[in-house]
């Protein structure tokens, strides 16, 4: 490896030795940044890898709440606001019980770089909280989302730092958050998005991420003459991002067989029916185990993981970290599956990753293929600025030409630094050498 590199990701690892995330994130930018760094040696004398892999600024907060047996409870709050070289720091907040520095290190880490790819103004940044959202009353979450305002306020600001959502956060809690901001500060701003359409969110934006990374996969898929239309589909988690995911694929003729959420997934041979997940998972927030009592010729197999031995043309984890490994890559590959797209932040762990990249899957990179969610955010901050806001066809089409572009890019940057077909590489450094370039135009800041 490049002496620059394993230097740089020595240190990280002794000074962050307790952040696997965080350290596994680092590590799999790093090592694909090769080629690039060799052929950049001004980067080691301007000390930029040192530089982007420390965020500018961390802040660690309590939150206290009452919840509605009159118990005070109390979280940690967390916003890391990562790397502004591009544009205001921008990212989701995620309320999880897993949630932690390094989780957070790692999902604010990649989004620099996913901004990036998607040609908008923005930088990097992420949030949340080790609040678990599951089994609270809509009171509850509403009190936890205003302590937790009551301190992010001082942080965020429109052209500052704008979060939104990811796991746990969705339309409800940006509402509650968005509120006691406006209450706090006296301004109706875009400080956030994935707003409501009432008071200032962009159509399309909750289906954004879902639809985007079809996007992305369609347009990868040509590369080998690959169809959704007809391709049989897996989709992990039953969240906002697959929800949507399978709404576009559907569209397309895909057939999506099999949805999870942590506790176990199901399988209906003929194919997913949406409108039921959307009930259960949207309406009445239960588990997806419900989905079997709804449609009688469906199986529900208790364990998540598991999702991955269901046979598939396409795989899509959109779910969380870490939810495929090498041994389910291997699986999926036995079965026929021959197209992977992350939906998730870095739902495959390395191994697997580089498993379908060096046995011919098309694997397309949740930095890359994911960007939708926050690409169309930064079409709500520009509708917010200007104060108009577009059709849904409009955004719509402006989001398929991000994705488009994004694929393009990825693909253009493999060719260019002789590793066609590996969007891992593609993708890191198509997104790295823009934030490289505006970090050293901007000097040591
Ligand atoms: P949601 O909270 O809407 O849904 C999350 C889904 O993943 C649920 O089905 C949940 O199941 C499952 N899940 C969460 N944690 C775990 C876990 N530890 N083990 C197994 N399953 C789990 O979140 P989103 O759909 O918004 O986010 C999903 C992924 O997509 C995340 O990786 C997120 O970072 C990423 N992402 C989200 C974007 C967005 O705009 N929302 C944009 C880009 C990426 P359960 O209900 O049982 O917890
Ligand atoms: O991981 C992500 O890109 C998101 N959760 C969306 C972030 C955003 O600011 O829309």
């Amino acid at each position: 490896m490049n002496n620059y590199i394993s230097k740089v990701l020595e240190e990280v690892r002794r000074k962050d030795a307790h952040q696997p995330e965080f350290l596994q994130a680092v590590s799999e930018v790093l090592y694909s940044l090769e080629p690039l760094v060799a052929v950049h040696p001004e980067y080691e004398e301007m000390s930029l890898l040192e530089r982007i892999v420390e965020p500018e600024r961390t802040v660690i907060f309590r939150v206290p709440w009452v919840d509605d047996n009159g118990k005070v409870q109390v979280n940690r709050g967390y916003r890391v606001q990562y790397n502004s070289a591009l544009g205001p720091y921008k990212g989701g907040l995620r309320f999880h019980p897993t949630v932690n520095l390094s989780i957070l290190k790692f999902l604010g880490f990649e989004q620099i770089f996913k901004n990036s790819l998607t040609g908008t103004p923005i930088g990097g940044g992420k949030g949340g909280a080790d609040f678990d959202p599951k089994g609270k009353s809509d009171a509850e979450v509403m009190r936890f989302c205003q302590s937790f305002m009551a301190e992010l306020y001082r942080h965020i600001g429109a052209d500052t730092d704008v979060p939104a959502g990811d796991i746990g956060v969705g339309g409800r809690e940006i509402g509650y958050l968005f509120g006691y901001y406006k209450k706090l500060m006296n301004e109706h701003t875009g400080v956030l998005t994935g707003r409501g359409l009432s008071y200032g969110g962009s159509l399309v934006r909750k289906e954004a991420t879902g639809y985007g990374l079809i996007f992305f996969v369609k347009e990868m898929m040509k590369i080998k003459n690959y169809n959704l239309n007809g391709a049989k589909v897996v989709i992990s988690g039953s969240g906002n991002v697959a929800i949507y995911a399978h709404q576009k694929a559907t569209a397309y003729g895909a057939r999506v067989v099999a949805m999870s959420d942590s506790n176990g997934y199901v399988y209906d041979k003929d194919g997913i029916d949406l409108d039921v997940i959307k009930q259960i998972k949207e309406v009445e927030r239960k588990r997806i185990s419900e989905y079997v009592a709804r449609r009688p010729g469906a199986k529900y197999i208790e364990g998540c993981k598991r999702i991955w031995e269901v046979p598939c043309d396409v795989a899509l984890p959109c779910a969380t970290q870490n939810e495929l490994d090498l041994e389910d890559a291997k699986t999926l590959i036995a079965n026929g599956c021959k197209v992977v797209g992350e939906g998730a932040n870095m739902p495959c762990t390395m191994e697997a990753a580089y498993h379908f990249v060096n046995n011919g899957i098309l694997y397309a990179p949740g930095k890359a293929a994911n960007a939708g969610g926050v690409a169309t955010s930064a079409l709500e901050m520009a509708q917010s600025s200007q104060r108009m806001f577009w059709s849904a066809a409009e955004v719509e089409k402006r989001l398929e030409d991000i994705m488009v572009n994004i694929f393009r890019s990825a693909n253009a940057a493999a060719k260019e630094y002789g590793q066609e077909n590996n969007f891992i590489t593609g993708a890191n450094i198509a997104g790295f050498k823009k934030v490289a370039d505006a970090m050293i135009a901007q000097g040591i800041v």
